[in-house]
């Protein structure tokens, strides 16, 4: 008698149909080489597809990093720089404003704002960021400060994170960025950023966050010194948190780029480890309603095929990335809504644009609103 065999991917494609949460031992399993990419896809786009069914949003926004000096050497970053050191910066208040109006005449409705630790700058400075921009430009969604900055701002001025972030939303705080998550398991995160917030005052900061009324994201970056087991428990902890809150809105897989960085010994993750990486991500994070596909990181072909691997998200426009070009990245600087939307139509999918809350845009006579909260089906 010929008995069927069956393969580890079946027993995950049932519970996957089925709409089932797949366990630890089986997140892991799906790591494996052996598992066939592809079919790994299918079942990431089934779930896709079921909760954003054929959109893929995109927004027009803007970065600011008002400093790379920072007093913390992450290994895998090449935008840091040391206090005295001839490519460290600051910028001033009118060139913060500057960068503003920029956005503001670009069409942005968001400004994702993030950077260094700064040995001489207190938390007043930092304030002042999201007050000056947010008093200037209202309309202007500021997504800013990482558990990394709340947890250094917590240390200078020994408050707490609640005290903290309740100030920066009266100031203008729209929401917070995924960043600062790099790895959470403290095998791999002592390694590449032992001084910095740990995993528990991470959670902490987005858990107050979330009962403060704020959303926020989260990423993984992945392709370093991590294994599948580290990956895997990254997965599993941000699932836990958003099962207590609900607050997290996407998941950004990172890809690691070595350049000009302290690990630049490393190989750059390839596309199909790109590509496995949203794939387990959809479907380990069956509470996150959105995956996004960071083309600047990813490259834009990678970006494109992720939108059938489970990613419904690209980013935007993005103007003033420092973070990953100053890692090496090729990507352009900037790409503009006529070429992500095609884009986003050669993958198959419908373009929409979003605010940073996921509302549709609605774009008419060189201004914008924003319409109907995009539904999601869990
Ligand atoms: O936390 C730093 C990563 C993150 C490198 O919330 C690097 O919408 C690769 O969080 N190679 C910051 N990665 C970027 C980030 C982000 C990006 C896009 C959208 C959103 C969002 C958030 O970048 C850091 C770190 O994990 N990073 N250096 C590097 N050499």
């Amino acid at each position: 008698m010929i008995r069927a065999v069956t393969r580890p991917l079946d027993a995950v494609r049932d519970k996957v149909e089925a709409g089932e949460r797949l366990s630890s031992v089986e997140a892991e399993m799906l790591w494996d080489e052996s598992v066939d990419l592809h079919e790994l896809g299918e079942l990431a786009n089934l779930v896709r597809e079921r909760k954003n069914g054929n959109l893929a949003y995109y927004n027009i926004n803007t970065h600011l990093n008002p400093t790379n000096v920072c007093v913390y050497r992450c290994t895998f970053c090449a935008f840091r720089a040391d206090l005295r050191e001839a490519r460290g910066y600051v910028m001033s208040d009118e060139q913060i404003l500057a960068r503003g109006q920029e956005a503001v005449d670009a069409g942005s409705t968001e400004m994702h704002i993030v950077g260094g630790l700064h040995h001489q700058k207190g938390y007043d400075w930092y304030l002042n960021v999201i007050r000056l921009l947010h008093d200037a430009y209202p309309t202007l969604h500021l997504k800013a400060w990482t558990p990394v900055e709340i947890n250094w701002f917590c240390h200078l001025t020994k408050r707490s994170i609640r005290d903290i972030l309740g100030e920066m939303k009266d100031a203008g705080l729209g929401s917070l960025p995924g960043g600062g998550a790099e790895i959470f398991h403290p095998e791999v995160r002592d390694k590449i950023c032992e001084h910095k917030a740990d995993t528990n005052e991470w959670f902490a900061v987005h858990r107050t966050a979330h009962e403060l009324g704020l959303r926020s994201n989260a990423t993984m970056l992945y392709g370093h010194i991590e294994n599948a087991f580290h990956r895997t428990d990254h997965l599993l902890r941000l699932r836990e948190l958003q099962d207590e809150t609900g607050g997290f809105q996407t998941f950004i897989p990172l890809a690691f780029h070595p350049a000009n960085t302290r690990l630049s010994h490393l190989a750059k993750p390839s596309a199909a480890m790109s590509l496995r990486t949203m794939a387990i991500s959809r479907l380990v994070l069956d509470n996150f309603d959105h995956m996004k596909a960071y083309w600047i990181m990813l490259g834009i072909g990678t970006a494109q095929a992720a939108l059938a691997y489970g990613a419904d998200d690209i980013d935007g426009t993005v103007r003033h990335e420092l973070i990953y070009h100053d890692a090496g990245a090729e990507t352009p600087e900037i790409l503009s809504v006529e070429e992500l939307c095609r884009l986003i139509r050669e993958a198959g999918r419908e373009p929409v644009e979003r605010d940073t809350l996921y509302h549709r845009v609605v774009r008419e006579a060189g201004g914008w609103s924003t319409a109907e909260p995009i539904v999601v089906r869990s």
